[in-house]
């Protein structure tokens, strides 16, 4: 039995609407919070398999979501090719220089070497989770990494790696081609090892110009995915191109992905008229932070709206760490009884 999700997916009917929290393990957990307290470097967390499988469950165990993410850090992608990265408390990630020569010579090995860890995690996991829930593997897509290999740190705009697009074509057409081929290769080694749904965050895909949209955001997630089902055609694959706008209906119609996930400014409604696959998240994570009243009023104008299409509720972005747990809760009991009702 492959669970609501996968059969969301699918196409399928569903006993209830499916649900998962982008960043549903996390800082608003106090089980997170314990097991980070006892790690330095964050991404230690992300390399020891014991740890990111225990930290992938903790949610699950909670609120019984239709589906565990690996935990992970889009960043370790950077980290595997040789740009050191490291978060630092309230700040965010800092990256090391970025030599592109080094990182063009990176061999295959080495980089999924690296990575390892997070193929046992996923072993690990896909073995204990149930038939019915889904394991979502997941990967930063080229241009979004690109654009943090380049800035070497969050930001607003990321005007540094935007310019550079323009200014050094040739080198970031490299850098976007050698993290084409290593993001497919590391979901393709995703799905080998138990990862069911891969979904490809392009966290930044929000700020380019139509032209770097086309050329870095839809060409690449087109040859990934055409690559990663060409050896392994079970997997689903859910593209979430943040903050697109009206270019989330050329990424819909032209990627090949299976499901898109929908940030929380662009309305379902509309995007459901344009397109025609199954729809993800939408609901503004400070809406669930913020009140009951206001959380059921926006799920029942998205349920209702969504009705008869297939749709996976999720939040528009990632949990923010203020969210009270009994918000993801109730949030929980309501998708589980609404489509009884
Ligand atoms: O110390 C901590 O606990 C750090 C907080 C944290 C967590 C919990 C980071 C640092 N990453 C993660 C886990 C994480 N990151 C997951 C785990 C699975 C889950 O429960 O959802 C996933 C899927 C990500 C993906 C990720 N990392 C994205 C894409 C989604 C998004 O938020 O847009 C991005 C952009 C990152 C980079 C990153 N990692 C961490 C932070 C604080 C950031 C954002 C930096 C920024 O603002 O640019």
């Amino acid at each position: 039995m492959p669970g609501p999700f996968i059969d969301c997916l699918d196409r399928k009917p569903v006993s209830h609407t499916p649900f998962w929290f982008m960043r549903q393990a996390g800082r608003y957990l106090p089980e997170y919070r314990e097991v980070r307290s006892k790690i330095k470097n964050f991404l230690e967390l992300c390399y020891t398999p014991e740890l990111a499988v225990e930290v992938t469950l903790q949610p699950i165990r909670r609120f019984d979501m239709d589906a565990a993410i690996l935990f992970s850090d889009i960043l370790v992608i950077p980290d595997a090719l040789g740009q050191q990265v490291r978060f630092t408390e309230g700040q965010g990630p800092s990256l090391g220089e970025l030599k592109l020569p080094k990182i063009l010579a990176t061999s295959e090995e080495e980089i999924h070497a690296h990575l390892k860890p997070v193929y046992q995690t996923i072993s690990q996991l896909s073995q204990s989770l149930p038939d019915n829930k889904t394991l979502i593997g997941f990967s930063g897509a080229p241009w979004t990494l690109a654009c943090y290999m380049i800035e070497r740190k969050t930001s607003r705009d990321f005007a540094k790696a935007r310019s550079h697009a323009i200014t050094h074509e040739q080198e970031f057409d490299q850098l976007i081609a050698t993290l084409e081929k290593a993001v497919s290769t590391y979901l393709i080694k995703q799905v080998q090892n138990g990862a069911e749904v891969l979904q490809l965050f392009d966290s930044w895909a929000g700020i380019t110009s139509v032209a770097q949209f086309r050329k870095y955001v839809i060409a690449p997630t087109k040859r990934i995915v055409e690559t990663v089902k060409k050896q392994c055609p079970q997997a689903r694959i859910i593209g979430f191109p943040k903050d697109a706008g009206v270019l989330y209906v050329d990424y819909a119609n032209q990627t090949g992905v299976d499901a898109v996930s929908v940030d929380f400014h662009t309305p379902l409604t509309w995007l459901s008229k344009q397109v025609d696959i199954p729809l993800q998240g939408n609901m503004d994570p400070l809406v669930l932070a913020g009140s009951l009243d206001h959380i059921k009023r926006d799920l029942e104008h998205k349920l209702e709206a969504m009705k008869g299409t297939p749709y996976i509720f999720n939040l528009g972005h990632g949990i923010v760490p203020h969210t009270p747990v009994e918000h993801v809760a109730f949030v929980s009991d309501y998708l589980k009884q609404w489509q009884a009702a």
